[in-house]
């Protein structure tokens, strides 16, 4: 509950004042008489009541002039333990009332928003796409033919918006349930959560599916990565083999008896680097093989373009976004999806095996990027 305390030379102005910022239901928490403890001419005493809205009342309440008699409380003191009323100073609270910063961040919202409608149309679709975290050209392109749509407000706006990206967004079909024999290797930055994925990937297929699943690892560089697969490979029971090139891949998919096979590859740092699974890849040619580039949701879109640059050799056929859990901003990995219509496979928000994935929705993909507000 938000109080405030009003003050006046006697209980009756400062009940007034009560009245005139919270109307005549306003709930009285409590009164006191507060003097500077000096007599004579030196002396000074008034009252303060402390009160607070009656329920449906919303900030900032009735009347701003009145409102300006004391600012609400920051955090409220407990009963009898005013410092102020023992004669010692104020100390100033670094804990605030999480309803006080919500109400704070919905003014600020409410504000940016206003701003916003007073913006030209087509600016004003350029801010919504921004505050997805699109950017640039895509956001340009997204936002053409907004300016009617806009003049008739926000929430169809967001629409339209929602509607423009959902035309463009494509997934993945399932892939775990179809039997058709496949490779699956992932690829992408280091630390995004490639090696993750393929655990959960293999749970999946494995345990509920029941498919015959194998593990190769060309991730020889990472401390612990063979040890990591080794343990999930005996939890699982599926087989599981390392390679570094061509040669010791052949070797590896010849001993593998699996009708899905997943790769599991090293993060790689500098464009033009050696990095062998583009090698081992032409080699196959009795299974589908998808490329999975695997993206952390909070990638801001002018990176997404340099991941893209540096795994360009295989081309990625499929995009899998991580880390969902980890921010509100999606909007970045659109720049890779679009441009390039790449399919969307998984969806990842968690660090779990094998809880945190989904299959890709082109409404999942939207909740995440661009969620509605209604
Ligand atoms: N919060 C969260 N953490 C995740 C998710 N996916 C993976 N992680 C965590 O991210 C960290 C890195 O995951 P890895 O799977 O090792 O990433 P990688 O891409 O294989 O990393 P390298 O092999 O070093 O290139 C681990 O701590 C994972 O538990 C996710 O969706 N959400
Ligand atoms: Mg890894």
């Amino acid at each position: 509950m938000q109080y405030q305390n009003f003050r006046g030379a006697d209980l009756k102005e400062a009940l007034s004042a009560v009245k005139a910022t919270l109307g005549p239901n306003a709930l009285i928490e409590g009164t006191r008489q507060i003097s500077n403890g000096r007599g004579g001419g030196l002396g000074h005493s008034y009252v303060e009541v402390t009160a607070a809205p009656p329920a449906g009342l919303k900030w900032p309440y009735a009347n701003r002039e009145a409102a300006a008699v004391e600012t609400p409380l920051r955090r409220r003191e407990p009963r009898g333990q005013s410092a102020f009323g023992r004669g010692a100073k104020p100390t100033p609270s670094l804990i605030r009332d999480p309803s006080e910063i919500e109400r704070e961040l919905g003014m600020l919202r409410q504000m940016l928003n206003e701003l916003n409608e007073s913006r030209p149309p087509k600016e004003r679709a350029l801010t919504e796409l921004h505050a997805a975290g699109i950017e640039g050209a895509l956001a340009r392109e997204l936002a053409n033919g907004a300016t009617k749509v806009a003049r008739r407000g926000r929430e169809a706006l967001r629409l339209w918006l929602n509607g423009r990206i959902k035309e463009r967004l494509t997934v993945t079909p399932p892939m775990l349930t179809d039997t058709t024999p496949r490779m699956i290797a992932c690829v992408g930055p280091t630390g995004v959560g490639k090696t993750t994925t393929l655990a959960k990937l293999a749970a999946r297929a494995r345990l509920d599916h029941g498919r015959s699943v194998g593990v190769i690892s060309l991730d020889t560089f990472r401390v612990g990565a063979v040890e990591q697969w080794q343990r999930y490979a005996s939890l699982m029971g599926i087989p599981f083999q390392i390679a570094s090139d061509r040669a010791t891949f052949q070797r590896a998919m010849a001993d593998m008896p699996a009708d899905l096979v997943l790769v599991d590859t090293a993060g790689r740092s500098v464009h033009g680097t050696a990095w062998p699974l583009a090698g081992c890849l032409r080699e196959i040619s009795d299974r589908k093989v998808n490329v999975m580039l695997v993206l952390p949701a909070w990638l801001r879109a002018s990176d997404v373009t340099r991941v893209l640059e540096m795994y360009d050799d295989p081309l990625p056929t499929d995009l899998v976004v991580t880390k969902l859990d980890e921010t509100y901003q999606v909007g970045g990995i659109l720049h890779a999806a679009l441009p390039n219509q790449l399919p969307f496979a998984y969806l990842c928000n968690g660090p779990r095996v094998p809880e945190d994935i989904l299959d890709a929705s082109v409404d999942g993909v939207l909740d995440a990027v661009f969620p509605s507000e209604a």
